[in-house]
This record gives C-alpha cells, structure tokens and sequence, in this order.
C-alpha cells in the first residue's frame, strides 16, 4: 500500500466527509490504488438493507493471496512477514520471510488440492497459535477453499456443533498445544468432537508438541509429509469478489453460535486500510496483536489486514502469564515492538500484579497501543496509558465486531485527541446513528441511543451461514435500513463515541435506564477492586435492583466486607448517582468468562435472580468452576 496517511484531525474530517458524501467514489479509489485485482469491478456498490444484500467491487476477480503475499515479494521477498514467539521463552523465535510464505502457503494449498479439497469447500482450522495457522488460512484463500477457524479452547461439542453447521469435509489441527506450563491434547478433544461429525473425510495433524496420539486409519494424517512432497508453486484460484472468504462463529442471544460470512473484496479493502490508519503503520514496524487467531481480531489483524501491507506480524503462542507476569513486556523489548494490541481483560489481569514486571523492560520502542474486544475501563486505561505507553503512546480504543470484519470506530494514533474510556470517531466511511426506543434516529450532540450503521462499509459480514433469515432478524429488523451492532453508545458534544456496553446489559432501575458498564467503571475505581461485573434482579419496588459481583486485588478475611461496601456504593453515588448503588455486593475470586475474555452476564443474572434451575451451556466457558462457587456464596 502506498505510504499515505491522514495526517491531522483537520485532514481527517475532510477524507471523513468526502467517504460519506461519495463512498462509491471514495471506495473506489482506495480499492484502485492499494491492491492488485486480476479484472476490475463492473460496479462498486450495491445494496439494499431489507433484503438484506450488500455487494462490494461486484465483478470484480482476484486473490486475497496474491496481495497478500505475492505482490510482496518483488521489493520485499526477504522482510520477515511472520515472526512467531513460541509459548517457551527458551525456544527460538521463528522468523518467516515473504519469500518463504509465499513457498509455505502454496505447499499447504497444494496438499489441500491432492486431499481433494476445492473451491468452496469448507475446512474447520483448529490449531493453536502456531504459524501453520496463518499459514492454512491463506492455504484455504489461496484455492478457494473457506476456512472456518474454530478457537483452540473451545470443547468438542462446540467444535462438533460448528463443523457440521457449516458441513466441513477437513479438519486441520494438531497433536497437541502449549499452554503456559500446561499441554492440552488438542487431537483427543478433535477425536471425540468427530464422533458426532459424518462427513469429515480427512484429518491433517501438525506435529507440535511431539505427542502419542491416535490416528484413525483412512482419516487421519501427518501433515509434514505431506508438505515434504508438494510443490512451492500453487496458481492461486481466481476468485469473484463476493466468493466467501471465510466463516466465522460467534455468540448470539440464543444457543446455536452465528457463522458469520465475510467475502473477498470488500473484506480485503477494509481490513488493509483500517490496519494502515489505525495503526499508523509504517513500512519498518514490527506489530503484535495478542489476539488469538480464533477470533475475528486475529483473523483481520493479526492476518489479513498486516500482511496486505507488507507488514511484519508477530504470532505469540504462549500466555501473558508464563514464565511470568512480564511476558508481554519482555517480548516488546526483544523485538523491539512498535505497535501493542491487546484486550482491557489482559491489561486488568496484569495491573493486578507488581509494576516491576512492566518496569524492567525496555518499552521505548512502541508507539501505537490499542485495545479491542470490551469498553476499557478507566483505570485499565490509565494504567495502560502510564506504564506501558509511558503518556507517549496513543491508545486506540478500537470498536468493532465479528460481524463487522474491521475496526469501525477509533481514534487515529497522533490524528484524534484521546480520552479514556472513548471510542472517539467512526473510521472514515462508517456512518453511526443512534437510535431511541421508537425506532427514531437521534440527531445532534449529547445524547445517548442504541448503536446502528445506515450505510454499508466493504467488510460487513454478507449473510449466516445456512441462515439468511436469522441475519436479517438479527441485525436488520430491528431498526428500518439499518444494521443494529447490539451495543449502545452515547455521542458527547464533540460528536465523540463512547461504547455503553450490550444494550441487553442495560438495566432500568426506578425507571432509570443504567448501563453496567460506567458502573462497573466506578466499582473499579476502588483501590482494593480489580474487576466487577454488575447485572439487574427483580425487586418489588424498583422493577429492577442492581447485584455486584466484585473481585478484590487481594483476597483474605482481613478485609471489612461491610466497609468495603459501604465504600464501594459511596464511590458509585459520586461518579453516577445514589440511583446507581448496588443492592448486593457479592465477593468473589473469578466472573465466569468467554474463552474472548467476555464476562458472561447471562449466567450471572440467573444467580442474582435466584434462578439457578437452568444456567444453560456454561461448557464454552474459560473458567466453569467459578459458577459453583459462586452459587454457593450467593447473597
Ligand atoms: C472485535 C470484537 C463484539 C462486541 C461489541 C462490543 C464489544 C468490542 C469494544 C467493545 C467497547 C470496544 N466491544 N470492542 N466495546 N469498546 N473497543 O471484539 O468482536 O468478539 O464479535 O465482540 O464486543 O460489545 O459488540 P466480537
């Protein structure tokens, strides 16, 4: 991509106006300049929001590939393009040129070919932070095969359940994954997940941790091999720019998890150039997303979104925790990372712990920071902001969803001011609006609504698969010709955004409409809080009441519990208002968490309700045990 970038507040106000004024003509330019099509596009927008149907670049051809990797090599073969940071500190970090995922990718793409995968086929990719995950994204792209990622964490049955929504007739994992001082058998949980799959016909197993596995005889098989006797020169498939690209699940208010459907094209355009401005990249960066491939940050910003600039990408295997709480830390010196980003959970969970771990480190060589995947809290962001950004460091409170394919509102690092707990500016092209209750927009500054979109962007994700209906009941029945994100938002004077949480997690209390999130934002602030999570329970009076479910930094019976309340709704009555106070507090040692790092509230409010008949799956939960243990010391 060419080096521009916007370059001041001013400068991004005039390209804002002009993507909203002329979004065919601005699209269109950015897509003609930035990448390489093998046919150029008949028309560049058509939509239509009942349906819904939305087409970005229609007849245009090309390979995600091929500008991802490919057009790279020419100036830039041997510029590291993924640098993997394995789990054990000992074990040396792999530098993987251009030149050699272009030979990589194709090998993997050829093997997926000779096992009779091909264009629009489905592949469930269940691997752990390995390169070979990366690797087999762009393997699946570069024939026309689309991948299906599924978190390495998830269960068996989730796994199952997935494959067979979208019909996968391949399964790539591995023997096993590393995990902090921990292995987990990855193949086993892929066995017993299969036993409810019929029509998986092969299994292609990395070996990285050198395990005693079963292999099933006609099924399974060693991918090494494999590789060994495949060739470095794969033609990548010409694809249309509305082929799907890839599935991606994700939670929805009822059990069966969405399979998010994004394309070719439009996907490509948005997530290169939201990465470039979001990120401020530049052309010698070394940039590290803690994502996890499994989730749709990791797939358009650790992957897709860098490598079509030519970025170099760091894949970390390992966890913040592991060897210790300096992790993190420790490898922003070794590589000398310019841009860090990661999820408020992590940044909370580390500034728990002692600041020498931050402090030894050389961490003058960052200069973007961002977070994703939750509103920050103030104090996360402050610390954040302070030991690790040392106030030179931009932090870019990133907004977006799984279904959105990239980063929709953002500040620019060194374009728009900061202020913590903002979101701040929609990207340029995305045009927010607030809704109230009776489905009217809200015009104007200083008003607070439910969050939609009333005009497409590149990335959007096209349907569900195998269910258009539910996409459309989802995200497009709710307000007329508008995509309906779910979250609310409130807009200052400024025309700032600031993401209010779920609207689901809003509760009205005396007829009070309070949203857990600045709530939780205020029960934080208490020194001895790390982390709380609030949801409503019926009360006679009030409708609703508001129960608090609180972790403390330091555990111990040493504390006054009865204090610490009494503190902890006083600091609620001066950031919020009395109406705000909690009814119950509850101490606890964890929140029952996504393996994303959400906390799950649904859970939660079932046991503030007393209502613990039917806690529904909590199997996909990172830390199920909390859930008994949180019943047993329920108020
Ligand atoms: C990218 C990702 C989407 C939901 C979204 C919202 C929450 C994400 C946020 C944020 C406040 C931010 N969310 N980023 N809330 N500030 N910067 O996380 O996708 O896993 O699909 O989650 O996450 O509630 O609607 P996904």
């Amino acid at each position: 991509m060419s080096n521009y970038h916007i370059k001041h507040l001013e400068e991004y106000y005039k390209v804002y106006r002009k993507s909203v004024r002329e979004p065919k003509v601005f699209w269109e330019e950015i897509a003609e300049e930035h990448f390489v099509w093998r046919k150029r596009w008949d028309k560049v927008l058509s939509w239509d929001f009942k349906k819904p149907e939305i087409k970005w670049y229609e007849g245009a051809k090309l390979n995600i590939t091929e500008n991802c990797i490919d057009r790279h090599l020419r100036t830039n073969g041997n510029k590291t393009a993924i640098l993997f940071e394995p789990n054990n500190p000992d074990e040396e970090a792999q530098h993987i040129t251009y030149n050699r995922l272009y030979e990589r990718v194709n090998q993997f793409a050829n093997v997926l070919k000779s096992q009779g995968i091909k264009k629009g086929d489905r592949v469930c990719i269940y691997l752990p932070m390995i390169p070979e995950l990366a690797i087999s994204l762009l393997a699946c792209a570069r024939i026309g095969a689309i991948h299906s990622v599924v978190f390495a964490g998830f269960s068996a049955t989730a796994l199952s359940s997935r494959i067979n929504d979208s019909d996968c007739k391949m399964v790539i994992t591995s023997d096993g994954s590393y995990r902090g001082k921990k292995t987990i058998d990855l193949k086993g949980i892929v066995d017993e997940g299969l036993e409810e799959c019929a029509n998986v016909e092969t299994v292609l197993v990395v070996n990285r941790i050198n395990s005693e596995i079963n292999m099933k005889e006609g099924r399974d098989k060693w991918l090494q091999p494999l590789l060994d006797d495949a060739s470095k020169e794969c033609e990548p498939e010409i694809m249309d720019a509305e082929d799907p690209l890839f599935i991606l699940y994700t939670s929805g208010s009822t059990g069966q998890p969405k399979g998010m459907v994004h394309t070719t094209a439009g996907y490509m355009v948005y997530t290169a150039y939201t990465f470039k401005n979001v990120f401020n990249y530049r052309a010698n960066d070394v940039y590290w997303c803690t994502a996890d491939i499994g989730w749709i940050t990791g797939h358009s910003y650790i992957v897709y979104g860098p490598l079509a600039n030519g970025a170099t990408t760091v894949m970390f295997e390992g966890v913040p925790s592991y060897p210790d709480y300096g992790r993190f830390w420790e490898v922003v010196e070794k590589h000398k990372i310019t841009q860090f980003y990661t999820a408020p959970t992590a940044i909370r969970a580390l500034a728990k712990e002692k600041l020498d771990y931050v402090d030894k480190y050389d961490l003058s060589s960052l200069k973007v920071l961002g977070s994703v995947g939750e509103p920050i809290n103030e104090e996360a962001w402050h610390w954040y902001n302070d030991n690790v950004g040392h106030k030179k460091s931009p932090i870019v409170d990133t907004w977006w969803q799984t279904e959105t394919g990239g980063i929709m509102i953002s500040p620019l690092p060194y374009v728009t001011p900061t202020i913590p707990t903002y979101a701040t500016l929609p990207f340029i092209g995305i045009q927010p609006a607030l809704m109230d209750e009776n489905g009217e927009e809200i015009h104007g500054n200083q008003v607070d609504g439910r969050l939609c979109i009333k005009f497409p962007w590149p990335s959007m994700a096209r349907t569900i698969w195998g269910n258009h209906q539910r996409y459309k009941e989802t995200y497009f029945s709710a307000y007329e010709k508008k995509y309906f994100t779910g979250d609310g938002a409130l807009r200052d004077a400024t025309g700032y955004y600031r993401i209010t949480g779920r609207v689901d997690d809003v509760i009205i209390v005396s007829g009070h409409n309070l949203g857990t999130a600045p709530i939780e934002d205020a029960v934080n602030e208490h020194p001895a809080v790390a982390e709380s999570a609030i949801v409503g329970f019926p009360h006679d009076i009030k409708g609703n009441a508001l129960y608090g479910y609180v972790i403390l930094k330091e555990t111990g019976e040493s504390r006054d519990q009865t204090n610490l309340r009494k503190e902890i709704n006083q600091i609620i009555t001066e950031h919020i208002g009395p109406i705000a106070k909690l009814d119950k507090i509850q101490f606890t040692v964890g929140l029952p968490k996504t393996r994303s790092g959400k906390i799950m509230r649904r859970i939660l409010r079932k046991i503030a309700s007393k209502d613990t008949s039917n806690l529904g799956d909590t199997s996909t939960l990172l830390n199920p045990e909390v859930v008994q243990e949180i019943m047993d010391n329920a108020l």
